[in-house]
């Protein structure tokens, strides 16, 4: 019986998020199949992404405008169309948003009040896309609150503690997606050739303190004073690395296993930076928290942001919780006691 026992390589997403509830409950077998088809959706898109330049819709752009304002690549639409795909009939989820769409997606049967919904960004970092460089999904989970007659998701305008769980999936060198259901943050490892994401790394910890800090220095001149600031003091110190990639998943990812700081802050004519809060920020942040790191827009913990719209943007300063204090020093100098 000894060469059959699979151990802890066999640990499957779903099967994970099961062992993650002591008992076999109705929210953790929701749950489980809800991850499964978070993960069915990351493999779908790898494998549209492992063909860019010899399948269609993988490359280059699909001609339209995005509520952002940006031009829609043509695997933003792809990804964003196969998470509709993945959970329609799923009973699992109601309501998906989405940084592609103005509003959210209904789906229309068995939802009673108290499913799911899954607000992501089905693919972070798509300029990455053209140039075969690493982009992510990211996405969270949060329960419907109330039936939502005008369609508004008014219940979504909540603080990013309401979310169940985050999580994200990186198109890397390998395929991973590290998720929290707020028990901790695991890793996975999508193996195509048996089409399942395997647990490489259980209960991961962000490093208390990093020698690396990420953030796109182009925008240098356009930042407020106490931001330009922390960066002249970064630059004065021994052993501090840049690493930014143009992709949010792929540069936190870097800062969960290494330790350090990622910031997007706000700028002269954009105070609310870049990033969305709902299914980019929050997400993340729930993630980062719960390896023992922090997340604040500089002056108030992003998860207790409270946004006043779907697309809601926040500044971004996140990764150990050493470094992040001392960027907090420069950027709300009151705050430190
Ligand atoms: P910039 C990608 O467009 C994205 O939304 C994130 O993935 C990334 O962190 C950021 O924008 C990059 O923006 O202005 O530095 O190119």
């Amino acid at each position: 019986a000894e060469e059959f026992a699979l151990g802890r390589d066999f640990m499957t997403l779903s099967q994970h998020v099961l062992s993650q509830f002591g008992t076999f409950s109705g929210e953790a077998f929701d749950l489980s199949a809800l991850m499964g088809r978070i993960g069915l959706a990351g493999k779908t898109i790898a494998r549209h992404l492992s063909l860019a330049g010899i399948a269609e819709n993988v490359l280059g752009v699909t001609g339209e405008v995005n509520v952002q304002g940006e031009a829609v690549k043509k695997m933003d639409h792809y990804a964003n169309r196969v998470f509709l795909r993945a959970f329609e009939q799923s009973g699992l989820v109601c309501r998906l948003a989405s940084e592609e769409m103005e509003k959210p997606y209904y789906i229309p049967e068995n939802c009673p009040v108290g499913r799911y919904t899954l607000l992501y960004d089905p693919i972070d970092g798509s300029s990455n896309i053209d140039v075969n460089l690493a982009i992510g999904s990211i996405f969270a989970i949060r329960q419907q609150e109330g039936n939502d007659e005008s369609g508004d998701a008014l219940d979504l305008l909540q603080s990013g503690r309401k979310q169940v769980g985050a999580g994200y999936i990186l198109f890397g060198t390998s395929t991973m997606l590290v998720y929290t259901l707020g028990k901790g943050v695991h890793a996975f490892t999508l193996d195509p050739s048996i089409g399942e994401f395997i647990l490489f790394q259980e209960n991961i910890t962000i490093p208390q303190e990093g020698s690396i800090y990420s953030v796109n220095e182009g925008n240098f001149w356009q930042w407020e004073e106490p931001i330009r600031e922390y960066i002249r003091y970064i630059h004065l110190q021994k052993g501090m690395s840049a690493r930014y990639s143009g992709a949010l998943v792929a540069d936190i990812h870097r800062i969960l296993f290494q330790g350090g700081i990622f910031l997007y802050p706000g700028a002269l004519g954009h105070p609310d930076g870049k990033l969305r809060l709902l299914y980019e920020s929050a997400p993340l942040a729930l993630l980062i928290e719960q390896a023992g790191g922090r997340a604040t827009t500089g002056s108030e913990e992003i998860l207790d942001v409270i946004p006043d719209r779907l697309h809601t943007r926040t500044p971004l300063i996140i990764g150990s919780v050493a470094n992040v204090k001392v960027a907090e020093s420069f950027l709300a100098p009151s705050k430190i006691s």
